[in-house]
């Protein structure tokens, strides 16, 4: 089947979007970009109107139509994406599947039906509420109507509900603190001195990694993954940002509207969670 009309539905600053985008870019795929306006980041909200409900009926990014197929879910669409014939002789899954390696996929990944802070890929939105928090107080009223009326997810409509009229966000880091420090000695275990990447090459888990590490980034968090306790941790992240595709499809797509929220969350955001982490991780048993 021909690469040509891949359309992504996405957005700028969507780790799921992410990590599709760094998917297509490594395997040397175009595509072609329709960018969502998503509720909890702009007044228009158009993740929830019915053009893109038909397409998604959960309303989330990101999507992919090829011909006729429509593809949700970041790790469904970087499955489907390592599939496809490309110039670029790489391959995002190793040679022989286990379910070790599907379940560090799913666990870097935002997997629906999992519960909040339960994964290092669903504590990092608990990390994230703040900055989002601060982004939902910023919608006119009616885009919170909109949200009320039309998030297909009940308890993102509350969460974004709560968010607006409440600031019960500023606390939810706290919930992901224990399970962090965790999921990061684990990885600091699994990850080999010789390899450059998780695995001796670069794959799905990698992308999800590059993205997640990358939010810490964003949240001034960036410190937690250079500490003495995860030497392997800090080459690790080293190596996934000297790859290209975290130019080309994470940093290329921030415009004005993420850097100046950033700037806003960075002179308004106290919660101390870096100390708190740094706390919790030096405090961990050694073995
Ligand atoms: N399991 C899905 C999660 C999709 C998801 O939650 N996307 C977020 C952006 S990362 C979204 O669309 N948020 C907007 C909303 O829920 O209204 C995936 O991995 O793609």
């Amino acid at each position: 089947m021909s690469n040509k009309n891949i359309t992504l539905f996405h957005a700028n600053w969507s780790l799921c979007s992410q990590m599709v985008r760094v998917a297509f870019h490594e395997k040397g795929i175009p595509f072609i970009s329709k960018h969502i306006k998503l509720c909890d980041q702009y007044p228009e909200g158009q993740n929830l109107d019915k053009k893109f409900l038909s397409l998604n009926p959960k309303g989330t990014v990101p999507v992919i139509k090829h011909n006729e197929s429509v593809i949700s879910g970041s790790e469904n669409i970087v499955k489907y994406i390592d599939t496809l014939k490309s110039e670029k002789n790489i391959n995002l899954y190793p040679s022989k599947k286990s379910d070790d390696f599907s379940k560090w996929v799913a666990d870097t990944t935002i997997t629906e039906g999992v519960n909040f802070a339960s994964t290092i890929g669903t504590v990092l939105p608990v990390f994230s509420a703040p900055l989002i928090q601060l982004m939902v107080k910023k919608l006119p009223l009616k885009s919170i109507l909109k949200i009320l009326l039309r998030h297909p997810i009940k308890e993102r409509k509350i969460v974004f509900f709560s968010m607006y009229f409440t600031s019960a966000a500023q606390k939810f880091p706290n919930i992901g603190i224990k399970k962090f420090i965790e999921e990061l000695i684990r990885i600091e275990k699994e990850l080999n001195k010789e390899n450059k990447y998780f695995n001796e090459h670069f794959t799905h888990i990698d992308i999800n990694m590059m993205c997640l590490f990358h939010r810490l980034k964003d949240l001034k968090l960036e410190e937690i993954l250079n500490t003495s306790r995860t030497p392997l941790i800090s080459e690790y992240w080293k190596n996934l940002q000297n790859r290209e595709s975290y130019q080309k499809s994470i940093l290329d797509y921030y415009t004005s509207k993420e850097n100046e929220i950033l700037q806003e969350f960075y002179l308004v955001n106290s919660t101390k969670l870096l100390e708190k982490l740094k706390d919790q991780l030096y405090s961990f048993p050694h073995e």
